[in-house]
């Protein structure tokens, strides 16, 4: 018998002997573990053998989520995630990390330390660059995406991987949090920055025109199984360093629409181009729009070569087919990018490159730079389907929000 037979939530100083006695340390290590989880839900340690100098991560998905108590989801997430990790480093090998277990009772699993890599949200709040962030976020959302569509799946095969990763209460949060709440706060838990209380009325809460679209893309979300997709893929989901991307956290996994991926990568990189631009730093916003541009345009040219290897339903290489599907995918890219900057802005979940902006009018004038251009594309979706077209969209909402 062993105490971690039973399900329990581990505090740090039981993090050190589960990974001794699940063997992914010798038993004569000498380990510390330190907690270095920063997300909403779950419990991450970093466990450090003084001896050897070797490392492993552990992850343990707790009952309740730490942003709030109140809200207890299935702990099946942390299984959700280990295996589609496990199928991620098969599509898109060196760009998530590795997975050496999982354990079904605790919850928990146990992965590579990527600790000489930085979480790309706080690199990009320090205003910090990286040049291969968007041929590498690029390739990994081509491989990931479009290898597991019917597009290249054999159909029950694929069908099957829709039934092993239905997960209806991580995108239950993803429905009420992104695809609801910010349109009408009907569970009171937005948060509103007061100085643009009114404008956030008359534009969120009170466009019934843009509530239309809303309801349109909220059910493609729920019916569009086209791809298994992270479901979360913001810049808290992604280490970086000079010569490295990996991207991790895909609790929010299932078979969704593709647009939702690539459009949380746009929307998260705009957050950090409102953080410079709040500090005067031209030269870091100018590498944030430029990178939208490139992750864009690098995602569609990869995406129809790789088509090509991989496509083997009959119908889907008829001439212009793929041309079609991926414009539809570009104008889903579109609908997303604009739902995460709207909800990231009012919703109950926050982000930090904006709520740390110090100068309030500062802080305001980004919050309704998001709005107007999460709008521009949600209501102009079909028009969005290269990377200057975002671009430009910014460039629009940074007059408007003056
Ligand atoms: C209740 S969880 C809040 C948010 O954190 C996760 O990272 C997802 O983005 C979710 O919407
Ligand atoms: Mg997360």
């Amino acid at each position: 018998m062993s105490r971690f037979d039973t399900y329990f939530l581990m505090k740090t100083p039981d993090v050190p002997e589960y990974v001794k006695e699940k063997g992914y340390m010798p038993g004569d290590a000498d380990l510390s573990a330190k907690e270095i989880g920063d997300g909403n839900l779950n419990y991450v340690y970093r466990v450090v053998d003084a001896k050897t100098g070797k490392s492993v991560i552990v992850k343990q998905a707790g009952v309740a989520l730490r942003i709030s108590a109140e809200m207890k989801v299935s702990t099946d997430r942390n299984r959700i995630e280990s295996e589609i990790l496990q199928i991620q480093w098969k599509y898109a090998p060196g760009l998530v990390p590795q997975i050496f277990g999982y354990d079904t009772v605790m919850s928990a699993c146990v992965m590579e330390d990527l600790s000489d890599h930085a979480l790309m949200r706080y690199a990009l709040m320090r205003h910090e660059t990286f040049p291969r962030f968007a041929d590498d976020v690029s390739t990994y959302m081509v491989n990931t995406l479009l290898k597991t569509t019917d597009v290249a799946m054999e159909h029950k095969a694929k069908k099957d991987m829709v039934k092993r990763f239905i997960n209806p209460e991580l995108c239950e949060i993803t429905e009420d949090l992104v695809l609801t709440e910010p349109y009408n706060d009907c569970n009171h838990r937005n948060l509103v920055f007061p100085k643009n209380a009114e404008f956030v009325r008359r534009e969120l809460y009170g466009d019934e025109k843009l509530h239309l679209e809303i309801a349109k893309i909220k059910f493609d979300f729920m019916n569009n199984a086209q791809a298994l997709i992270h479901g979360d893929l913001h810049t808290g989901s992604i280490f970086v360093k000079q010569d490295s991307t990996r991207v991790f956290d895909p609790e929010f996994a299932f078979y969704g629409p593709m647009g939702y991926d690539i459009g949380n990568i746009v929307a998260n990189l705009i957050f950090a181009y409102d953080n410079g631009k709040a500090a005067g730093d031209e030269k870091f916003c100018a590498w944030t729009l430029q990178t939208i541009v490139e992750t864009l345009d690098l995602f569609r040219e990869k995406f129809l070569r790789v088509y090509d290897e991989c496509v083997t339903d009959v119908m889907a290489r008829t001439p212009g087919f793929k041309e079609w599907y991926l414009s539809t995918i570009m104008t889903d890219t579109a609908a997303y990018a604009g739902t995460e900057l709207i909800r990231r802005t009012v919703g109950m979940a926050q982000v930090k490159d904006v709520t740390t902006i110090p100068d309030e009018e500062k802080r305001a004038y980004a919050e309704r730079l998001n709005i107007l251009c999460a709008k521009d594309y949600i209501m102009n979706r079909a028009a969005f389907q290269r990377g200057a077209d975002y671009v430009a969209a910014v460039r629009r909402a940074a007059e408007a929000a003056k």
